[in-house]
């Protein structure tokens, strides 16, 4: 203004009246030249780790698009999404957030319930409602909440098998106490069979290895997944005796939780030491217990046997009463192997008998060294594959082998 008075000192009286309206204008309002539209508010999003304490605070920032020229404030409230309010994350219902003349960025904070508990990642979300001397720009935020566990919950309730048999010592036993495999009994038996039995002969769709075998609170876990690895969709374990642990005859008692939903196939299984009589299935395979997720509260005890190529086999079930599943708690699988003769037991009930006589005419060849199976299968001939309805991950949770002679 001052510039434009030198400039025009031949208009005396304009100018006048020019000075004195700026200067009445600036005595009443300081910023010169306030903008018509007032500031916009946007939430971020944010991802964190859940953490293990029951109170984990997770700030989220809140901005204006410049500093506030008058005080703005906004509603703002949660909303449930995958985590819930209560067992998840604290419920906000309509605070209010203000930006005081000059503030431009802050933050609310919400309340994440922490645990040492695996979960999947989750999330739920934030929204701004009502802004006053401002309007919404950016007005939702997701918050995610990242899985930072690997204990998962074991129900440890279930049947337990007796610890002494009238006439039999423990001759062996593994009590999954970790925190590794026991090297002196067991191998991994990795991939997924190629390229001499892909998919294990059974079109099976997992791929093996030991990563998906962990240790919690003395059981042994093996893990499903779905997850992409070696040309195959899922990943599993499985372990095998062979070389290590093999046995003749005796009581074995396997205590577990097993896995159930479509395409989920678990297996306690024995296979020959050496192939005496010839390849599978002459020599013969001793199924301890096998369950397909698909029926969950029911198992089968098998015998493979026969000249091949395919097997004869025989198989005994054992159901568990109403809708009960072997996935609900603890149950013990037995076998009573002696000669010419074995017995299948779920929480010692007996529910198969083989004999030697059974088998006939064919050759009976499980009068001889054995070893131990373990493995958690994925999709194949039998079970299917998995399907909508299968819930990814699972675990076959083993508590013990125990061998008796
Ligand atoms: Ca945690
Ligand atoms: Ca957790
Ligand atoms: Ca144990």
């Amino acid at each position: 203004m001052y510039m434009k008075i030198n400039y025009l000192p031949w208009k005396p009286l304009l100018l006048t009246i020019a000075v004195l309206s700026a200067c009445g204008k600036k005595s009443a309002d300081p910023d010169p030249a306030p903008p018509s539209t007032p500031p916009t508010v946007s939430i971020e999003d944010v991802a964190l780790f859940e953490g293990n304490t029951a109170s984990q605070q997770f700030s989220v920032s809140v901005s204006l698009s410049r500093n506030a020229e008058k005080e703005v404030s906004v509603k703002w409230s949660t909303a449930e999404g995958t985590a819930k309010a209560g067992g998840d994350f604290t419920a906000v219902d309509n605070a209010t957030l203000v930006f005081a003349p000059g503030e431009k960025t802050k933050s609310v904070t919400v309340v994440v319930s922490g645990d040492d508990i695996r979960e999947p990642d989750e999330t739920f979300s934030i929204q701004l409602s009502s802004p006053s001397n401002a309007t919404l720009s950016r007005s939702t935020a997701t918050v995610s909440i990242k899985n930072d566990d690997s204990k998962i919950v074991i129900n440890n309730a279930g049947y337990d098998a007796a610890t002494t048999y009238v006439g039999k010592t423990l001759v062996w036993s593994d009590e999954c106490d970790g925190p590794a495999v026991d090297i002196q009994s067991w191998t991994f038996q990795n991939g997924d069979g190629c390229p001499n039995i892909c998919g294990w002969g059974n079109n099976e769709l997992e791929y093996y290895r030991p990563e998906n075998l962990t240790f919690q609170e003395g059981k042994m876990l093996i893990e499903a997944k779905k997850e992409s690895l070696g040309g195959r969709a899922y990943t599993s374990s499985k372990i095998i005796g062979a070389g290590k642990n093999a046995f003749k005859y005796g009581r074995i008692d396997i205590r577990a939780i097993l896995p159930k939903g479509k395409g989920f196939w678990p297996a306690f299984w024995l296979l020959p030491e050496g192939n005496k009589f010839g390849n599978w299935p002459t020599s013969g395979e001793i199924d301890i217990m096998e369950l397909v997720g698909n029926e969950p509260g029911k198992v089968l005890g098998t015998v493979h046997y026969g000249p091949g190529p395919g097997s004869i086999h025989t198989s005994g079930t054992y159901t568990l009463p109403g809708s009960k599943t072997f996935n609900d708690e603890f149950h013990v699988f037995s076998l009573e192997w002696e000669e010419d003769t074995i017995r299948w037991y779920v929480d010692d009930q007996l529910f198969y008998t083989v004999t030697k006589t059974m088998v006939a005419p064919q050759t009976y060849p499980f009068n001889e060294d054995f070893f131990f199976i373990v493995n958690f299968a994925v999709g194949g001939n039998w079970p299917g594959s998995p399907d909508a309805t299968s819930v990814f991950p699972q675990w076959l949770i083993v508590d013990y082998i125990r061998l008796y002679q």
